[in-house]
């Protein structure tokens, strides 16, 4: 038996969380185009005959000076450090640049065995050529695999690398697990992605989502998930909240809709809008979220 814990990291929006899905067969972190949907550390389990892959999808690796980027950064770093394998997702359909240039020297200096994946091949342009030069010239060591996290195309070969690098042990959780998510965030998570889906510019980064308890009710036929989408402002209230309730309303049924998919249970959700102005800001608010 093999096993392995896996960094996946990145820049923002190069792929990673709909890689961490597509490798293991299962909807494990939330997906948007909109850069640094994933705030926390989310594992997946890829389990094959002979080996079981734990996964950790990252947040985008953002140079900036603000508190949650450079806290964002530092999980990244930190998780680094504790892993048997990089896998390094690079856009491949545009540029790199400084930010490229910054991730990827977190991860030659981690000295890790690395996987280069290049992402996007679907969408390749005329930069693909230059972007997976600079690439493999920043990590001269790594393997490199070009991919479509999207259609699936190149998977099959990128798993198989990682599987041959893993060290032998055993498995860290059983068999049929794809996730060690709790339901409170599970449920949070798909939230903050339907109103990240519905909303625009600087409101899905305003927004954090917070359940407060979920409960078994019909016998355990019914999950019932209450809790808060908090926002900064007052006008970004009146956005998520919508014409009369309409987006809101649409907001919590496209999630029941997909999480009654996701657990075996039918799932309601009571959830308010509320603004709390400062959780950005607010440090160990920040370390609850991102724990
Ligand atoms: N064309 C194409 N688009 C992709 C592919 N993989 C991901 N995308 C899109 O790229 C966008 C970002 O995808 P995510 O998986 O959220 O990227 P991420 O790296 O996890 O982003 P952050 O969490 O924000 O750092 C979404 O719109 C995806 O649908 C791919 O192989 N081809
Ligand atoms: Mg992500």
């Amino acid at each position: 038996m093999k096993s392995a814990v896996v960094a996946v990291v990145g820049r923002p929006s190069a792929g990673k969380s709909t890689l961490v899905n597509a490798l293991c067969g299962a909807k494990v972190s939330i997906v948007s185009a909109v850069p640094q949907t994933t705030r926390n550390p989310v594992r997946g389990i890829l389990n094959t005959e002979g080996a079981q892959l734990v996964l950790i999808d990252t947040p985008g690796f953002h140079l900036s000076k603000r508190k949650i980027n450079t806290y964002m950064a530092g999980i990244v770093s930190s998780t680094l450090q504790d892993v048997d394998i990089v896998l390094y997702v690079v856009d491949g359909s545009r540029p790199g640049g400084e930010e490229e240039k910054g991730i990827s020297e977190a991860v030659r200096n981690s000295g890790k065995p690395t996987v280069l994946c290049l992402n996007k091949k679907d969408a390749a342009s005329g930069v693909w050529a230059q972007v997976r030069e600079n690439a493999i010239l920043s990590l001269p060591k790594a393997v490199v695999f070009e991919v479509s996290a999207r259609s699936g195309k190149g998977l099959g070969a990128l798993r198989n690398e990682l599987v041959r690098l893993s060290p032998d042990g055993e498995q860290m959780y059983p068999p049929d697990y794809y996730t060690d998510q709790t339901p409170e965030f599970r449920v949070s998570e798909i939230v903050r992605e339907k109103v990240t889906l519905s909303t625009r510019e600087e409101v899905p980064h305003a927004v954090y989502v917070r359940i407060e308890d979920v409960e078994m009710r019909d016998d355990g036929a019914t999950l019932w998930a209450r809790g808060f989408i908090c926002v900064e402002r007052e006008s970004q209230k009146g956005i998520i909240v919508g014409r009369g309730g309409d987006r809101i309303r649409n907001i919590v049924h496209d999630a029941e809709e997909e999480l009654s998919e996701i657990f075996p249970w039918k799932v309601k959700l009571d959830i308010r809008v509320k603004v709390d102005r400062e959780w950005r800001k607010r440090d160990p608010l920040l370390k609850k979220m991102f724990k």
